[in-house]
């Protein structure tokens, strides 16, 4: 197996050199840099602690030194699996500077999850929280280590039972600053998973700091800056847009909390005196209505920002309202690179009805009809890119490779947009079978995969449906061998598997057949219709009694 690369054609490396955007630092360079200059300066606050620029630094330093000791060499790979604690910068950034790559798998991950990016990336260790929100992670170690012959470490945050702790990892001598390098891949972070299992995305330092930097230019950052981690740490949106990245790049400050939850989230903002956050619309939904009543002070809160998937014009005006403070800021990103945002100072239509524009002005952004067209402004079609931030290539993944990209290098994202005069994208959609459950992309193939291998299941379709709260949820749609296979204990099955909790069908509707298209493919376009119509009838019922 090859050592994750990304690899750029050299006239556009050539070019994003040229122009300032990769810059030769590194992302544990950055934190460096900050600890030498504003040592005492809180870096992250969680709970009743803190920890400055020098104590992370150190931290780091020191896991280094220890991820080392374990026989990890450079380039080797490492499941992090932690939730939003201090101990995840710790280990990212000694990570990070020990030139190891953190896969960042999501706390909701389960067996068959772990198992997967374990062995598509070859992790050599695993780090976890002991409990973590009334789920054990050494039980899921113990079924998944067996399953992984490159591991030889597992590592726990907590009570490590018989696994390694990561205090004693990080107690010995530190490893200095220079085994990481600007080119390299510095982790590989989860794709949202169009396509059957999520793959692999290797992202460089000089290309992601180039995110981050222009990140924390746009979304308004400084040392003043107290930035929550509120969504899961792991992901990409937490992780540099402009995230915890961004607010140590501006030299800032990580609020962490344990849970989104309004009654913990808005007493931490209180407390640390939150001025930017980003949520998903599901949870923007929870806060909104929470805000109205809430005895926390919320006024240090600058900017408050929304993504992962569609928000819809409705809640930004009630967002907006509710939080007049704020500035609301829509973030339409992608692990893959591309992100946008509508701007601090754009105007109110442009923060209600788009998802904003894109970082750099060498993102290039294509609108193409089915045949690869490009269409006019104004009209939907695939959304394609191509930038110094965007990837060219999956990880060990040829086929997705293959489809995933244009000969000349574009990514298809599988959004479907529109484009303004001015370059701002609206989302309609997905042109693919993912679904976008509140932000938690679910690959309906995934899900059907599980679902058919049950023994009384035909054949099974999962598509999104519409729903008032997560904006989509997934139903599956199941021809079954047997009337005797019941809802819930298919649900059940399904989750016996090991399959992470949101990706558990959210509705089951048993049908006979499933419709097809003029050439006998099944029809998901028909089977979604069929199911919107049959909700929409069930919830009219329900009104009309
Ligand atoms: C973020 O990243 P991923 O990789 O989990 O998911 C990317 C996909 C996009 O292709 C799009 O389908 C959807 O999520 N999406 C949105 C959206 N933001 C993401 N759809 C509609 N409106 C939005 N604002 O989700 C992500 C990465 C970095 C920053 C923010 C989000």
């Amino acid at each position: 197996m090859t050592q994750p690369q990304q690899i750029w054609p050299p006239e556009f490396a050539e070019r994003y050199r040229a122009r300032g955007y990769w810059r030769g630092e590194t992302i544990d360079g950055i934190l460096a840099a900050r600890a030498a200059a504003t040592p005492d300066h809180p870096a992250v606050v969680f709970d009743d602690g803190q920890w400055s620029y020098r104590d992370l630094d150190t931290r780091a330093t020191r896991l280094a030194g220890g991820f080392t000791r374990l026989g990890l060499a450079r380039g080797a790979r490492v499941l992090v699996q932690l939730p939003n604690v201090p101990e995840f910068l710790a280990v990212v950034f000694g990570l990070f500077r020990a030139g190891l790559l953190p896969v960042f798998v999501l706390p909701a991950h389960r067996r068959i999850e772990v198992e997967h990016f374990g062995r598509t990336s070859e992790a050599e260790a695993y780090v976890i929280p002991g409990d973590h929100g009334g789920f054990d992670y050494r039980t899921l170690a113990r079924e998944v280590a067996p399953q992984l012959p490159s591991l030889r470490a597992v590592i726990v945050a907590g009570d490590p039972a018989e696994f390694q702790s990561l205090d004693e990892l990080g107690a010995g001598a530190g490893l200095p600053d220079g085994h990481s390098r600007p080119a390299d891949v510095a982790f590989l972070q989860l794709s949202g998973g169009s396509t059957g299992f999520s793959k692999l995305i290797p992202r460089t330092h000089d290309d992601y700091l180039y995110s981050v930097r222009e990140s924390a230019v746009i979304c308004g950052l400084d040392a003043s800056t107290v930035f929550l981690a509120t969504l899961p740490i792991g992901h990409n949106f937490t992780m540099s847009s402009p995230g915890y990245l961004g607010a140590i790049y501006a030299g800032g400050t990580v609020a962490l909390t344990r849970s989104p939850s309004p009654d913990v989230a808005f007493p931490a903002i209180a407390q640390h005196g939150v001025t930017i956050t980003g949520l998903v619309p599901p949870l923007a939904l929870v806060w909104e209505q929470a805000a109205r009543q809430t005895p926390a002070d919320l006024s240090s809160l600058q900017v408050l920002q929304v993504g992962g998937a569609k928000l819809t014009a409705e809640l930004a005006r009630r967002l907006r309202a509710t939080f007049p403070r704020a500035v609301l800021q829509q973030v339409f990103g992608m692990a893959e690179g591309l992100v946008n945002y509508t701007r601090l100072d754009d105007p109110e239509d442009l923060v209600i009805h788009t998802q904003g524009r894109p970082i750099s002005p060498d993102d290039e952004v294509l609108v193409v009809d089915d045949a690869g067209q490009p269409v006019p402004d104004g009209k939907a079609g695939h959304l394609l890119t191509r930038g110094p931030y965007t990837i060219r290539a999956y990880y060990n993944a040829p086929d997705a490779n293959a489809a995933a990209f244009t000969p000349d290098g574009f990514y298809r994202t599988g959004d479907i947009v529109t484009r303004t005069a001015r370059g701002y994208l609206e989302v309609l959609g997905r042109a693919t079978d993912m679904i976008n459950r509140g932000g938690e992309k679910v690959s309906a193939e995934e899900v059907e995969d599980h679902l058919i291998a049950h023994p009384l299941v035909h054949d099974a379709v999962v598509v999104a449906v519409p729903d008032p709260f997560l904006g989509e949820k997934t139903c599956a749609a199941v021809v079954r061998r047997d009337e005797t296979l019941k809802m819930t204990a298919l649900k059940a099955w399904v989750r016996e598997r090991g399959l992470a909790s949101y990706k558990i069908p959210d509705q089951v509707v048993f049908v006979e057949a499933f419709p097809e298209t003029a050439v006998g493919k099944t029809s998901r376009r028909d089977i979604r219709a069929m199911l919107r119509d049959r909700f929409a009838a069930e919830a009219a019922a329900r009104q009309a009694t």
